[in-house]
């Protein structure tokens, strides 16, 4: 137990306060042509190994590595998956659906009964445990077919057939999920140099990089606002955030020019949380329309739809900061922001600079700015886990959460950070979005499964899901 100040200072965590922890459907699931699902564009990567990145693949090989088909297979796993959720005291799990479990090819015309069914199946065993659902609709994929045909979020009726899919599963779900996230890390489309993963974007030698993106990025923000209008229409009830990924970028030196790039890097992310919350494009949008010299086009009625379909709470991943510089700098590339290296921290295996107190500072930058309640839906620790005689002693995966934890409990109990809740990525091992690999493991709990794809899948709680359970049977007050 704290004693004096510090217990003084953990008074501000919010009784309600969702622990959890979060996956998404194609690093999850597996069964990827089960249930009637159609291919997502998940689902034509093949793996890579050890740090390369994944490769598109349409033609599916027979004797290669797919990481989504099979993942962790959490769609026969789900009730273990759950009760060990539901062990470690889970207030929430954030997951997402998968788009082709309801429309395999996106533009069918009726949903797919096997596929919502599944998802029911899912609310239904979670809320058995008194666990929240956190649903993210468009976490890194959309069907295949929708790219095929229609040149994918190129074309606005890309916002139509979403919004269709999101009323779909809003009025199906209506009285078992109250918390919705529209587009996961949906700023990624401006730093993900391959929007692949984000709108099934390859961009084409005679198109210009910065308009493509400016349109797609529109697209997405309509369809973010009418999912948002649509939402709320349906159950009032419900609170529907927006995700971004939160590339926190310090300036390398006190000079100025530094200072001028730090702030033009995060305008990508600004971009995107002030047309969600703040429901039109701001000065820094146009800025850095400017700054890249992209066009794009609105139509009549656009701006009105951005205004009434601003966002009810903000979600947003922290994993790393990142320092820049208008001098050379050695480079480290996280999951997909690539940025300067800070010689104060202390990297992983995958080379992502570990900043706890980074979380504290972009907590405050993100309340600060919006003034919306925040909720950290991705943090963790890609390591090597060691398996041994039934688990892992994963004391490194300990160390980094706590040390961010303690910051997060600063920015809520001291800056009085208005934080909804925190859902550690990939609470069960997954298989990685960046490299496909399973090897790179996040859990709490031990999925036997290799890069190769051999393995029982059973499931082992590591000594950091004792930790955890901890954690929130205290609510964060022992760390
Ligand atoms: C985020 C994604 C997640 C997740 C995480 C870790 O960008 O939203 O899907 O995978 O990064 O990245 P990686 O899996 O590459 O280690």
């Amino acid at each position: 137990m704290f004693k004096g100040k510090r217990k003084e200072e953990l008074k501000n965590v919010k009784k309600r306060f969702f622990w959890g922890g979060a996956t998404a459907a194609n690093q999850f699931e597996g069964a990827y042509l089960e249930g009637g699902k159609g291919l997502s564009i998940a689902d034509v990567e093949r793996g890579a190994r050890h740090g390369v990145r994944r490769q598109i693949d349409e033609n599916i090989q027979e004797g290669v590595l797919y990481p989504s088909h099979n993942a962790s297979d959490f769609y026969h796993h789900y009730k273990e998956d759950i009760a060990l959720m539901a062990q470690m005291g889970f207030k929430c799990y954030r997951m997402s659906i998968a788009w082709t479990r309801i429309f395999p090819n996106g533009d069918d015309e009726k949903p797919c009964e096997e596929g919502l069914q599944f998802y029911d199946d899912v609310f239904d065993e979670l809320h058995k445990y008194g666990i929240e659902p956190v649903v993210t609709l468009h976490h890194y994929e959309m069907p295949l077919a929708l790219v095929k045909k229609y040149d994918s979020w190129r074309n606005r009726k890309l916002v139509d057939f979403a919004v269709k899919y999101a009323k779909v599963v809003f009025e199906r779900y209506k009285n078992k999920v109250k918390y919705w996230l529209t587009f996961n890390e949906i700023n990624a489309l401006f730093i993900n140099p391959r929007p692949w993963h984000q709108a099934g974007i390859i961009y084409r030698y005679d198109e210009n990089e910065a308009d493509v993106k400016l349109q797609v990025a529109h697209h997405q923000l309509l369809a973010s606002a009418l999912t948002v209008i649509e939402g709320h229409k349906i159950n009032p009830d419900f609170q529907i955030g927006c995700m971004l990924i939160y590339p926190l970028t310090y300036a390398y030196t006190c000079k100025p020019s530094d200072q001028v790039l730090t702030r033009e890097k995060m305008l990508k992310t600004y971009y995107f949380g002030d047309v969600h919350v703040r429901g039109k494009y701001t000065n820094t949008c146009r800025s850095y329309a400017q700054m890249i010299n992209g066009h794009f086009t609105m139509e009549k009625g656009d701006e009105d739809i951005l205004k009434e379909g601003t966002v009810d709470f903000l979600a947003f991943s922290y994993y790393f900061s990142q320092v820049e510089s208008d001098e050379p700098l050695m480079e480290v590339v996280g999951n997909i922001a690539k940025g300067g290296r800070n010689p104060y921290l202390e990297i992983t295996a995958w080379d992502w600079q570990i900043d706890p107190i980074g979380l504290r500072i972009s907590l405050n930058n993100l309340y600060d700015r919006y003034q919306k309640p925040l909720f950290i839906v991705e943090n963790g620790m890609g390591a090597i886990d060691k398996f041994e005689n039934g688990t892992v002693h994963d004391d490194y995966r300990i160390d980094y959460l706590q040390k961010h934890l303690t910051e997060m409990k600063k920015a809520v109990d001291i800056d009085k950070v208005d934080l909804m809740g925190y859902t550690m990525w990939g609470c069960i091992d997954l298989v990685s979005a960046g490299t496909g690999e399973m090897r790179k493991r996040y859990g709490f709990v031990y999925v036997d499964r290799d890069d190769e794809g051999k393995g029982t899948l059973k499931r082992y709680p590591k000594d950091s899901f004792y930790w955890y359970k901890h954690v929130i049977e205290t609510n964060g007050e022992s760390l």
